[in-house]
């Protein structure tokens, strides 16, 4: 079966790499053309484990091809962005909608190839009914019934950065169909290299599970990052009183951090408030409480510059979470930004990030030493086990919960997000 995947970022790349090598005959399309020439010559453009050696293997194999623009095929896998965009709607004013530009042209590039008993699979994340009333009504401008001449389904994406290879095959999928013949023809295909359940439903269900799943997590780590507030006013330490709740059988507190990045958690909310501007007042607090964490970041960094005096600040971490090299609506850096915009003397390290807007330094040690002021931002794995010795006598600020009293020498000062005592450990 030849299946042609649209667009090569963070989730097509993987489907196209994990389809080709389960043995399907796959053409890869990208609009980027500097995307495509790096993967036609050998090497992926974005970190993930395992990816690179895993598309090697399907160049070689002869069944992963790629190029700039769709070919004939069986089946078509859309995966491209569906960024936000400010909205002119008075109801969703000042905030943003989607954009289904990238969703719309794919749907325009499969149009001249589309032919009976073809089956399209929408992965992108969308609003609901995007799938129905959108990717439809181009669709069928081929002539072509869907659910009946071709077959038309919305199977969203669900793996985690850092762990895609892995997930695509093993977590659950669900397959939304315009009907259940275009559910079931889609399953047949992630049957082929899916081991988790599969399970069938209607497009417009899908896209709300989808959106339902990343929105649970943002409302959930915006009750965490209001409880860290509670409890630096009472004079308690959040990240105890999360590890004790979770010990709770029916309670799975989510972390607070310095607020929420990548490009699912920070924008699909947003989806469902689009979807109904006046009956989600607990979605739009949520993503304004975790798009608020980075200014309350900055204000404590700035209260104990003020109290402390000016010296270096080393950031750690710029990415929008740990062990990636992602910077997407990374809140790091607008906390970044605000600080080398207002003059102070910064350092940034970063083991996963090559270019960012500062200069990045060469070394942990070596940034660590230049630096009065440490401020964890990312809970990289090269952050955690740190020689003790290197932190004395420095201020820390910790976002993340990454210092364990052990690890930090008597005389540096830390302090933590969430926690009301300043530990001086
Ligand atoms: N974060 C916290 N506290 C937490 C968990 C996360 O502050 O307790 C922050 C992270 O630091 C990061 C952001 O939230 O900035 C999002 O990170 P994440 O690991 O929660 O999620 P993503 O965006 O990397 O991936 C999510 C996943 N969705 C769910 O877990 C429900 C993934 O399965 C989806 O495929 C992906 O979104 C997507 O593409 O939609």
């Amino acid at each position: 079966m030849k299946i042609c995947v649209i667009g090569l970022g963070y989730i097509g790349l993987p489907t196209a790499v994990t389809m080709a090598n389960r043995g399907f005959e796959v053409y890869g399309c990208d609009i980027r053309e500097d995307v495509v020439e790096k993967l036609a010559s050998g090497t992926v453009h974005i970190e993930e484990p395992g990816l690179e050696s895993a598309f090697l293997a399907a160049l070689q194999s002869g069944r992963l091809h790629v190029d700039t623009k769709p070919s004939p095929a069986d089946a078509y896998v859309i995966a491209v962005p569906t960024p936000f965009l400010k909205s002119d709607r008075p109801s969703m004013k000042p905030y943003r909608e989607a954009d289904l530009t990238y969703v719309l042209s794919a749907a325009e590039a499969i149009l001249p190839h589309l032919k009976k008993e073809c089956v399209v699979i929408l992965e992108s994340t969308s609003p609901p009914g995007t799938t129905r009333d959108h990717l439809r009504p181009v669709l069928e401008r081929s002539g072509l019934t869907a659910g009946t001449d071709f077959y038309l389904a919305y199977s969203p994406e669900r793996v985690l950065p850092g762990a895609i290879l892995r997930e695509i095959i093993s977590n659950d999928r669900i397959i939304g169909g315009i009907n259940s013949e275009s559910a079931r023809k889609a399953k047949d295909i992630y049957g082929e290299f899916v081991e988790g359940g599969i399970f069938e439903t209607d497009c417009t269900t899908a896209e709300m599970v989808k959106l339902s799943e990343n929105t649970y997590r943002d409302v959930n780590i915006a009750l965490a990052n209001e409880l860290a507030k509670v409890c630096e006013l009472v004079g308690s330490n959040v990240w105890d009183v999360v590890r004790l709740a979770n010990e709770h059988p029916r309670v799975q507190l989510h972390q607070p951090g310095p607020g929420v990045g990548g490009h699912c958690i920070a924008v699909d909310p947003w989806f469902l408030v689009e979807a109904a501007p006046h009956d989600t007042p607990l979605i739009r607090n949520a993503r304004e409480v975790n798009d608020a964490q980075p200014a309350r970041v900055i204000a404590k960094i700035a209260a104990l510059l003020e109290s402390r005096g000016p010296g270096p600040i080393l950031f750690l971490g710029v990415t929008y979470k740990a062990n990636v090299d992602d910077m997407r609506e990374s809140p790091c850096l607008e906390i970044i930004r605000h600080f080398a915009e207002s003059g102070a003397e910064i350092l940034v390290f970063d083991p996963h990030v090559e270019q960012y807007d500062y200069p990045l330094e060469e070394s942990l040690k070596g940034a660590i030493k230049k630096a009065r002021y440490v401020v964890y931002l990312v809970d990289h794995d090269e952050f955690k086990f740190m020689d003790p010795e290197l932190l004395a006598g420095k201020v820390i600020f910790d976002t993340r919960h990454l210092i364990v009293e052990k690890s930090v020498p008597a005389d540096a000062e830390v302090h933590l997000l969430g926690s009301a005592t300043k530990r001086k450990v």
